[in-house]
């Protein structure tokens, strides 16, 4: 008597669990059935095909992390296991579909590819319970399911502020556990070069420190006096690629032209129109004591320690171009990825419109203005990573003065230079500011310090990648969409889960799940079982409303 109670409480237990099926980003195709599957440290992982190994070895660390326990993985199917199987050609299915069904007996994914696999068993992870158990109970369901762009991607920008190898691999994670597939890494910026350059060692033993970082939004108030920096070594960097790519994320990295560029200038100040001049800051009393002093003692360059849009770029000499070209060369060594991106976002015009080398290179090449300079000056770059093989990608303002004929426009500032890009035939990533800044507020009275506006987690959802103006035809050429994490106030990696968490998730509904699926009030109950998820993984959120 005592025992068919355990028994059936046991069984009401199992399947009130059961009924927890929240999957974001919503799948194409989900059912529910009654009764549920165990996972226990006894059931096995089946794995024939090699290619499958990294999906394996993703969920056995997910598994070993948040609940304590892995899983045997053998090659033949027993009772009690979950398969792995990835085939070519499921029908109807692109090349990351996957097919999910779980029952009292198992389960079993198949991928249309080793990526599809790999989507699989993310949606098994959103099946398992969001605390830690020794058994794990998850729903019959049956899954079928492929994502809907081509192109899901983040940027984290380390160059207002470095994060640790580590950090970078969790980032990393998240992303594949939105079933994301590019990482944008946004490398060098004003503030600060990230990546080791051989050949311009200054690089980094100059240009990824700087002495101080002004406190607050401008004018704020003073320095904080305290020494920031960081690079990531090119061994760092293989084994980062590595990690991205065994989770099937493509790291894309950006190194910024022209603009930009003042961590680089401080480092070779012959980058600059005007080595001779001081680095412009703000005000004196924005500056750390030690520049302030560097420089009253006859420093010209220094690293920028407060957030703007510098005047001091790139010129655009025979010099200036051998040096990026070489650090092309060996990034190109170091990213697979078929994009490099060039920046070419808020470069001012006033120093090459004083510099009389520029104005007479405007006169020698028949150009217009500085605007048709920059564009000789992207068009140049893009010619020589072309001759690697690899396709630029630019923020919108390549567009200006003419778009460089093979390049990749990741739209930010609102659609415009999207849609205008895709008129001219070229492929475009969509990244506004208006929807998907997550460096952005997520409530009006937010507490934390950030840089400004204001995108709760409706606003992100309700973004739509494929602007209304553009016919079918045309709208094949817009990629994807990405989120931005620009890092201004962003200073540890507690506060970019604050400010990816749930945006992220949101954003990986918009361009995963089909159009016609998405349902804001169904994504408002699934997100409070993320939170959940977000918990086990000891990772920080927003919490509070918006
Ligand atoms: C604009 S978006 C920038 C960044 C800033 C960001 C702050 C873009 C291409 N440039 O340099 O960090 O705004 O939100």
């Amino acid at each position: 008597m005592i025992r068919s109670f355990v028994v059936l409480f046991l069984l009401c237990n199992a399947l009130s669990f059961a009924q927890e099926v929240n999957i974001i980003p919503q799948p194409i195709q989900v059912t529910i059935s009654d009764g549920s599957f165990t996972i226990n440290a006894k059931t096995s992982l089946v794995v024939t095909n090699d290619e499958d190994k990294n999906t394996v070895v993703f969920l056995n660390k997910y598994l070993k992390d948040y609940y304590g326990f892995e899983l045997p993985i053998v090659k033949k199917a027993d009772k009690n296991c979950i398969q792995l199987k990835s085939l070519k050609g499921i029908e109807g299915l692109k090349s990351e579909g996957y097919s999910l069904s779980s029952d009292e007996k198992g389960v079993e994914i198949i991928g249309n590819s080793a990526i599809g696999t790999f989507y699989g068993m993310q949606t098994l992870i959103q099946l398992l319970p969001t605390e830690k158990s020794n058994t794990l109970v998850i729903a019959s369901v049956n899954v079928k399911d492929e994502p809907r762009f081509a192109y899901r991607g983040s940027m984290l920008d380390v160059g207002r502020h470095f994060f640790q190898v580590a950090f970078v691999k969790k980032y990393i994670d998240y992303l594949a556990l939105h079933k994301m597939n590019y990482f944008h890494w946004h490398l060098t910026d004003d503030q600060g070069w990230r990546i080791e350059i051989k050949k311009h060692p200054k690089l980094t033993e100059i240009g990824s420190k700087r002495n101080g970082t002004i406190i607050g939004h401008d004018p704020g108030t003073g320095s904080d006096n305290t020494p920031e920096g960081g690079f990531y070594t090119q061994e760092e960097i293989k084994d980062i690629v590595k990690y991205a790519s065994d989770r099937f994320i493509t790291i894309i990295p950006e190194i910024e032209m022209p603009g930009h560029s003042s961590a680089a200038i401080a480092a070779y100040p012959q980058l600059s129109c005007f080595p001779d001049e001081k680095t412009e800051q703000l005000t004196d009393d924005q500056i750390s004591d030690k520049s302030r002093q560097e420089m009253a003692n006859g420093r010209k360059k220094v690293v920028q320690e407060t957030w703007d849009v510098f005047n001091d770029v790139y010129v655009p000499t025979e010099y200036t171009f051998q040096f990026l070209q070489d650090v092309i060369d060996e990034v190109v060594t170091l990213f697979p990825s078929k994009y490099i991106h060039i920046g070419g976002d808020e470069s001012p015009k006033n120093n090459w419109k004083r510099s009389e080398f520029c104005q007479q290179l405007i006169k020698e090449k028949g150009l217009k203005d500085e605007h048709e300079l920059q564009s000789y000056f992207i068009q140049r770059m893009e010619k020589y990573i072309n001759g690697k093989g690899k396709t630029i990608i630019g923020w919108d303002e390549i567009l200006e003065g003419g778009i460089a004929p093979n390049a990749v426009v990741m739209s930010w500032r609102g659609e415009n230079g999207g849609i205008t890009a895709v008129r001219y035939k070229h492929y475009v990533i969509m990244s506004p500011s208006s929807h998907v800044y997550l460096d952005y507020s997520q409530t009006q009275n937010e507490k934390e310090l950030t840089i400004g506006g204001y995108i709760n987690l409706e606003k992100v959802y309700s973004y739509e990648p494929v602007p209304e103006e553009l016919n079918v035809e045309e709208a094949k050429y817009i990629m994807g969409a990405q989120g931005n994490v620009w890092a201004e106030y962003i200073n540890n990696p507690a506060k970019v889960e604050y400010m990816i968490f749930p945006r992220l998730s949101a954003l990986s509904e918009v361009l995963w799940s089909p159009k016609e699926k998405k349902n804001w009030s169904d994504f408002q109950t699934k997100i409070e079982t993320q939170k959940k998820r977000y918990s086990l993984w000891g990772a920080n959120y927003f919490k509070g409303q918006n």
